[in-house]
C-alpha cells in the first residue's frame, strides 16, 4: 500500500466514535480553468455536493449501454462471478461490479472526455476507477439502498484515506420518484458520520444484497435531514448524477414496473490511494476496491 497523504485522525470510524466530524476535505479540488465545469457549477457542487446534468449521454448510446446491461445479466458465464451480486429475495441481478472489464463501450465511456475531463476537474489531478456497477433495481422487485455515506464504507473497509472521490451515475431509464430515484440530502457531504458497530469479516458478501453495517444511526440521519433536507435524483434516460464520494444517500425499494437501471463510475484522485482499511481486518477484493491506480487516459 502507499503511504497515506492524510492523518488517520482525520475521520474516525466505526468502533472508535460514533460522533460525527466535520469534513477536513474540500469537495471541489479544480479550478474552472481545469475542465468543462464553469465557475458556477463548481461553487454549487462544493455546496451541494452533488451536480445533475440532463442529455449527458445520446439516446444511441442509452440503447448500446443498455444492450451490455442485458447482456451481462443473461451471461451464463458470469452465473456464479463475485462480481454478480443478486436480489436478496427474488434472486434476480442486483448489480455487476467491475463492468469497465466486462463490457468495451462502458470501458470507454470511462475514458470519455464529457467523464473523465469532469472527473479530472472535481478531483484536480489524475483518476483511477475505484469501482464501477451496474445497478439493476428491476421493476416490482428490485430492493433499495438503505441511507449510507459511500466514502464511510470507502475508507472504513477500502483504507481511501479522504472523500477525494466522486461517483457519476447515468441513468439507462427513466428515474422516477417513485421506482427508486437516488435522495441525496444536499450539503450533508460536509459532515462525516461514521458507521455504528464492528466490521465483520467479508462484509461486502451481506452489504452489497443489504446494507446493515456501517450505515448511520437513526439520530444522524434525521439531524442530516433536519439540516439539508432531502432531494432526489429524477430525469430522463441520459441524465448523469454527479456526487461526492460522502454525501448522504439512499434508495427506496422499486414495486413498479419500471426498472430504474444506472451505471456508477467511481473515480479517486491518484493521491487519495488506499491505505490499510480504517475498521476493516482486511481490504475488500480488487473488483470492488481497484488495486491499480494507473490514472485514466
Ligand atoms: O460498498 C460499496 O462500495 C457500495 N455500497 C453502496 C451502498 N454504495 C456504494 C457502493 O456501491
Ligand atoms: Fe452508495
Amino acid at each position: 500500500m502507499t503511504t497515506a497523504t492524510h492523518t488517520t485522525d482525520d475521520y474516525p470510524t466505526r468502533h472508535r466514535s460514533e460522533e460525527s466530524k466535520p469534513r477536513k476535505h474540500p469537495t471541489v479540488w479544480g479550478t474552472a480553468a481545469d475542465g468543462p465545469f464553469d465557475e458556477a457549477a463548481l461553487d454549487e457542487h462544493e455546496r451541494h455536493g452533488f451536480t445533475i446534468l440532463e442529455d449527458f449521454i445520446t439516446p444511441a448510446e442509452v440503447e448500446t449501454f443498455t444492450g451490455e446491461l442485458n447482456r451481462l445479466a443473461s451471461d451464463p458465464t458470469l452465473q456464479g462471478d463475485e462480481r454478480v451480486v443478486t436480489e436478496k429475495a427474488s434472486g434476480e441481478v442486483r448489480s455487476v461490479f467491475q463492468v469497465e472489464k466486462l463490457s468495451d463501450p462502458i470501458d470507454a465511456l470511462t475514458r470519455d472526455p464529457r467523464v473523465l475531463d469532469r472527473a479530472r476537474q472535481l478531483l484536480g489531478s489524475d483518476v483511477y476507477l475505484h469501482q464501477t456497477r451496474v445497478n439493476y433495481m428491476p421493476g416490482f422487485k428490485g430492493t433499495g439502498f438503505y441511507w449510507h455515506s459511500d466514502f464511510e464504507t470507502w475508507h472504513a473497509e477500502d483504507g481511501l484515506p479522504a472523500p477525494r472521490a466522486v461517483s457519476c451515475s447515468i441513468a439507462l431509464t427513466r428515474n422516477y420518484p417513485f421506482n427508486g430515484g437516488l435522495m441525496v440530502m444536499p450539503g450533508s457531504h460536509q459532515t462525516f458520520v461514521p458507521g455504528v458497530g464492528e466490521t465483520p469479516e467479508n462484509n461486502h458478501a451481506a452489504s452489497l444484497k443489504e446494507q446493515t453495517v456501517g450505515v448511520p444511526s437513526e439520530e444522524a440521519i434525521a439531524d442530516l435531514a433536519r439540516r439539508c433536507g432531502v432531494d432526489q435524483f429524477t430525469g430522463p434516460a441520459g441524465s448523469a448524477l454527479w456526487f461526492d464520494s460522502n454525501i448522504m444517500h439512499a434508495s427506496s425499494n422499486n414495486i413498479t414496473p419500471y426498472p430504474r437501471s444506472n451505471v456508477f463510475l467511481v473515480f479517486n484522485s491518484v493521491e487519495n490511494t488506499p491505505v490499510e482499511p480504517f475498521a476493516a481486518s482486511a481490504p475488500r477484493p480488487a473488483h470492488i476496491a481497484a488495486r491499480d491506480f494507473t490514472p485514466l487516459h
